[in-house]
């Protein structure tokens, strides 16, 4: 028979073997009730891809269909110079685009290094819904794009071509920069419970040609776990893809961190990985678990994320971060 005593010594020493056994103790947050829907997107631009997504959830909708219908706002949006059309182009003056969605059944769809298509999320779940595989990239991906029905368009507009040619002129073909974020981090969860993501980005500005970054990299920038969560990222994507960041995110929380300990954990490798630099870069994780309880942490302090719930009307919120 197990004492009262040997209960507390051994759930004491489990905490000790595994101090994700002390988070889970200490989430006061969950109380059994879930917050659905519910969806969470990255920047101010958030508010309108949140409003579109809205939509679809209120209705009943698939948190997928959500997510690809929101982030196309910004995808479409030629005054949103991160994202799809008007984004900002690599120093060769190409816009290239990365994307990847991913459902409740661990479907996932991916295109990187894609020109010429405005709305690279819908390539994107294309490519997980009408192939074999999961990611395509630059040609390959513009070719399924054209097949199967999509337009080639000019995204590079006027003023990006403009801020690229003046950055030429003074930048000795350099990329790179702390200011350099802005990628539209989407996920969501539906009125049947059933979470998604999604994330689209024209990358890092002024980039190599052919970079890619973590935006279309499941694991990296988007992971769901529709029996834990689903997490996401923006800003310097390196940073991102070094650590694995939604990945880690998503398996933290499945250890019983909250989702602002999970994102704030993530950060935290990022910072302990990087050391000298820190302060050029910026990260930020925003992350959701299957109560819709959700949390968000960065580097720095100017990251911002938009929510939508039946209690939170769409606002924008400061995150949380490493430095002040
Ligand atoms: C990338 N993560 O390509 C993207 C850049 C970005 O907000 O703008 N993120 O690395």
């Amino acid at each position: 028979m197990i004492t009262r005593r040997g209960f507390i010594k051994s759930s004491a020493l489990a905490a000790g073997l595994f101090p994700f056994l002390r988070k889970f103790n200490s989430d006061k947050t969950n109380t059994g009730n879930v917050t659905k829907p519910l969806v969470l997107s990255t920047w101010i631009f958030g508010i309108p891809a949140n409003k579109e997504a809205w939509r679809v959830l209120e209705a009943g909708g698939r948190a997928l269909d959500a997510v690809e219908a929101g982030v196309q706002i910004p995808e479409g949006d030629p005054n949103v110079s991160s994202v799809g059309y008007g984004g900002l182009p690599d120093r060769d003056g190409h816009v290239t685009l990365d994307s990847c969605i991913m459902d409740d059944g661990f479907n996932c769809g991916s295109v990187a290094f894609l020109e010429g298509i405005m709305h690279p999320i819908c390539v994107a779940r294309m490519v997980m819904e009408k192939t074999p595989h999961i990611m395509l990239v630059g040609e390959g991906a513009k070719q399924f794009a054209l097949q199967n029905g999509f337009r080639e368009e000019n995204l590079l507009t006027p003023q990006a071509e403009k801020k690229w040619k003046e950055w030429m002129k003074n930048s000795g073909y350099v990329p790179y920069g702390k200011d350099n974020h802005d990628t539209i981090g989407m996920i969501a969860i539906d009125k049947s419970g059933n979470l998604s993501g999604a994330c689209t980005t024209s990358g890092l500005k002024y980039k190599y040609h052919g970079r890619v970054g973590d935006s279309p990299i499941i694991g990296a920038a988007l992971y769901v776990n529709n029996d834990v969560g689903a997490a996401t990222a923006t800003g310097v994507g390196e940073e991102v893809i070094r650590i694995c960041g939604a990945h880690t995110i998503v398996e933290l929380m499945s250890n019983g961190y909250t989702p602002l300990d999970a994102c704030k954990a993530a950060v935290e490798r990022i910072i302990k990985i990087k050391k000298e630099n820190i302060k050029d870069i910026q990260v930020g994780f925003l992350a959701l678990n299957k109560h819709g309880e959700y949390g968000a942490y960065a580097v720095q302090n100017d990251f911002e994320y938009a929510v939508y719930s039946e209690t939170e009307n769409n606002i924008l919120k400061k995150s949380n971060s490493y430095f002040q």
